[in-house]
């Protein structure tokens, strides 16, 4: 069978991505559509090079559309997953819309891909941070079982969209001109204050929500125990800016239920897992580095470490590029898995 694909959000900074990725792709095309808002209908995009115009995303767009991936936003998603489940579709979503509806699972195929049988035509993505944090959890909680879970991110600023990754240019050339700064997007383009980001460190990301902890933290919360299965599982989480481009790096502490596990037993176990590859050599100052997680859809894993006062209490640095697992490989890994699954 050949699968018509639909893009919506293609000329943002995950649509982008999708597009690249879909060019490598083994799942096989029978028609490409690249959707986007009235702005974008009438540019281009290149796809196997050849010239695709970019459409407006109407509820007529998803007409014999087998599998429409959406990263434009929750009010798009919710605006047209309708019509294009009732064109037949099977929607796979990366915004925030569905993930925490009980009727819609949340995947990430390394960890549980076993809930897209559950699917009803729809499928959400996790937020990026969560993505690359639980590809590490679920193989340590297999093989040791996991008690709580404390990270601290420094997130890439593409996952806050083209706009934002433009301001940190700008802003970036204003400073070592001497210029006057000018932020009118980050922390959060939905907030009243922005920021400086260029030389800067903002643990902002999103909106403040209930207890003093922001929607980026509360997903990562929410969203973990989902995906793990494991609504008692303890998670929290500061979620915090830095001025890189692309690749969320984490700062992660789990207590697992062994009190016997050594480091290289969890090297071991991490080596073994799908999706991660071990960084972790002091004596070679090997660990994992935003800027070689760039364009690859791996998990990279290293700095591990038992807490000296705690023999149940572990410290990893987890990387992955935010786009790519934590975005747009991660929905074209659910395809290509349902796929497999005969699903779709
Ligand atoms: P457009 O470029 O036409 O505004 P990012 O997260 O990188 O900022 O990208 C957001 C994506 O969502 C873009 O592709 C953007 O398209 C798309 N988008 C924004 N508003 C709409 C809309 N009303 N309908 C469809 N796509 C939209
Ligand atoms: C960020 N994690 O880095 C966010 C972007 O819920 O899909 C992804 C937001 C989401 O700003």
């Amino acid at each position: 069978k050949e699968y018509t694909i639909a893009v919506v959000g293609a000329t943002g900074a995950v649509g982008q991505k999708m597009i690249q990725l879909l060019e490598k792709s083994e799942i096989p095309l029978k028609e490409l559509k690249l959707l986007a808002s009235a702005r974008s209908a009438g540019k281009t995009a290149t796809f196997k090079g050849k010239e695709y115009k970019i459409e407006e995303t109407t509820n007529e767009s998803f007409k014999n559309v087998d599998i429409a991936l959406f990263s434009a936003g929750g009010s798009i998603t919710k605006a047209f997953e309708k019509a294009a489940r009732e064109s037949g579709a099977v929607v796979i979503d990366n915004t925030s819309a569905f993930r925490m509806d009980e009727n819609t699972p949340l995947v990430v195929p390394e960890v549980n891909a076993e809930a897209l049988h559950n699917h009803n035509q729809l499928i959400a993505n996790p937020n990026c941070s969560t993505t690359q944090m639980v590809v590490a959890l679920k193989p340590i909680k297999e093989a040791f079982g996991l008690s709580r879970v404390i990270v601290s991110t420094y997130q890439a600023v593409s996952g806050a969209g083209v706009e934002a990754l433009e301001e940190l240019d700008t802003q970036t050339a204003s400073v070592l001109k001497g210029e006057e700064v000018e932020a009118s997007i980050l922390p959060s383009a939905g907030d009243k204050k922005h920021y400086q980001m260029a030389f800067n460190v903002i643990p902002q990301i999103d909106l403040f929500s209930d207890e003093g902890y922001t929607f980026e933290e509360w997903k990562m919360i929410n969203e973990t125990k989902k995906i793990m299965g494991m609504p008692n599982l303890k998670v929290s989480a500061t979620c915090v800016r830095v001025p890189v481009k692309y690749g969320h790096s984490e700062s992660v502490y789990i207590e697992i239920d062994k009190d016997d596990v050594s480091v290289a037993d969890l090297r071991a176990v991490l080596a073994d897992a799908p999706g991660i590859i071990v960084q972790d050599d002091p004596s070679t100052q090997l660990y994992p580095l935003a800027t070689e997680s760039e364009d690859k859809k791996d998990t990279f894993v290293g700095r591990i470490r038992k807490d000296p006062d705690d023999k149940k209490g572990f410290h990893l640095w987890i990387v992955s590029d935010n786009l790519i697992k934590g975005a747009a490989w991660n929905s074209i890994q659910i395809a290509e898995t349902m796929i497999d699954m005969n699903l779709i």
